[in-house]
């Protein structure tokens, strides 16, 4: 992959980064990830299909509610918007370049500053898609998803597309209308949906039916403008259960499956997954991972992790093998994302104020997911994770069962069953022994 600099490098410091093994003591080096290494039948790059989310790293300026802003990064300081946006571009196919990533995340207003003025904001995007154009064609990383932000806004207070008032929802579709022109105009693969506004703060306030309905209205719209301007990838929705809304409709996984059900959206959305939203939902990410594989609708992931001492999206890049491990155990057995990737929506701590923290957020981050990779690709053909699990269901081969699940059995022969056979054995699940499957592996 060529690397790519702007007028200026702003990442003077740092190298290319290669792979060089377990055994390299460069910090600025993969210890794991070898994007040509075959696992499990498919090379790393095509399993794991890494993208860099636009908005933390180069919008993201370590300010939080208690203090102004931290990283005071050259690509942010231009005061004209064109030039500053056409150098955040320059500063992110840098960083992705130096990488050797495939592939970029962006949502509208993280490309360039928008104004109130909507034909002005279109301008703008079309301007700065042009100059994406440039650098994707020169360096080969694409987009793996485009959004728009319907959050930031003091419009969206009540809501985008759940707004009560729907010149406001207008607003949101014009914002997702340009959002769209440029992920078809970039090659974009995907394009998500994340309702952070969409949900209530009051039912006393709320007609939650009318809101989801029209939520609904909203993504069939939007959906049919994509595909009638030549939009062929897959549209995703990313679960969040509150924050910033205090309820959030696409709660979890499972309440945007019964949704995308209920209105006939299965056709063309799947889910996009976060681990840190996860956490806030009360479920492990594994348990969403699960329940997007068995309907079939694993489409991409953000990658990052909580803290388990707070309550909010702390957005922190993952570190943690035994979580990654499952998690990847998971998606090797799915099959991997369907059209997605493992986009970096993580930010670098507010204190972390050196432009090379960047790259050692994502080295480790990259790196924990291909350990976890090879490891959760090892324990699936050497270990007897698979066996043990499937011996747990071993008893409904009997005739009886298969019965039972082909719906033919009554419940007076469930009885009848029962009576012949006596009391069930006591039969242990092994956790303990499985939790050291994935240990022993690591
Ligand atoms: C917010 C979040 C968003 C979405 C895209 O929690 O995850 O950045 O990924 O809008
Ligand atoms: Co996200």
């Amino acid at each position: 992959m060529k690397i790519l600099t702007g007028k200026t490098a702003f990442f003077d410091s740092v190298p290319a980064i290669k792979y060089e093994g377990p055994q390299t003591t460069n910090p600025f080096a993969y210890r794991w990830y070898d994007e040509n290494k075959t696992v499990a039948g498919k090379t790393m790059k095509d399993w794991l299909r890494f993208a860099v989310a636009y908005w933390h790293s180069f919008n993201g300026n370590g300010a939080d509610p208690f203090g102004e802003a931290t990283h005071l990064f050259a690509w942010d300081k231009n005061p004209d918007p064109i030039q500053r946006a056409k150098d955040k571009a320059d500063a992110a196919f840098e960083m992705i370049t130096k990488l050797g990533l495939p592939y970029y995340c962006f949502h509208d207003v993280d490309v360039v500053d928008y104004t109130n003025d909507v034909a002005d904001n279109e301008n703008r995007l079309r301007q700065l898609t042009a100059y994406l154009q440039q650098k994707q064609a020169d360096s080969g990383v694409k987009l793996l998803w485009g959004t728009a932000n319907l959050f930031s806004h003091r419009r969206y207070m009540n809501g985008a597309s759940t707004n009560p008032d729907f010149h406001v929802l207008a607003h949101a579709g014009a914002q997702v209308k340009a959002a769209l022109d440029a992920t078809i105009a970039l090659g974009g693969e995907n394009y998500v949906f994340w309702g952070g506004r969409e949900g209530y703060m009051s039912l006393l306030n709320t007609n939650m039916k009318k809101e989801k309905e029209h939520l609904a209205r909203f993504l069939q719209t939007s959906r049919d403008y994509a595909r009638k301007n030549g939009f062929t990838g897959t549209f995703f929705i990313e679960p969040k259960p509150c924050e910033p809304t205090k309820h959030q409709y696409d709660y979890d996984a499972e309440t945007v499956i019964g949704f995308l059900r209920q209105y006939d959206l299965l056709g063309d959305f799947k889910l996009n997954l976060e681990v840190n939203h996860a956490t806030l939902a009360g479920h492990t990410f594994q348990h969403e991972l699960q329940v997007a594989v068995d309907a079939g609708l694993l489409g991409s992931m953000d990658a990052n992790r909580g803290d388990y001492q707070n309550g909010w999206d702390t957005d922190q890049f993952p570190t943690n093998l035994n979580e990654l491990t499952e998690s990847m155990l998971i998606i090797l057995e799915g099959g991997g994302f369907k059209g997605g990737g493992i986009n970096f929506d993580a930010k670098i701590r507010r204190n972390s104020t050196d432009p090379a923290d960047l790259f050692h957020a994502h080295i480790g981050g990259i790196d924990a997911f291909a350990r976890s990779l090879v490891t959760a690709a090892n324990i699936l053909e050497n270990s007897e994770y698979k066996k043990l699990r499937e011996q747990r269901y071993q008893s409904f081969n009997s005739a009886e069962a298969k019965a039972f699940e082909a719906g033919t059995a009554s419940l007076e022969q469930l009885r009848d069953y029962a009576v012949k056979n006596g009391e069930p054995a006591v039969t242990s699940g092994r956790q303990e022994y499985l939790e050291n499957i994935i240990n022993n592996y690591l």
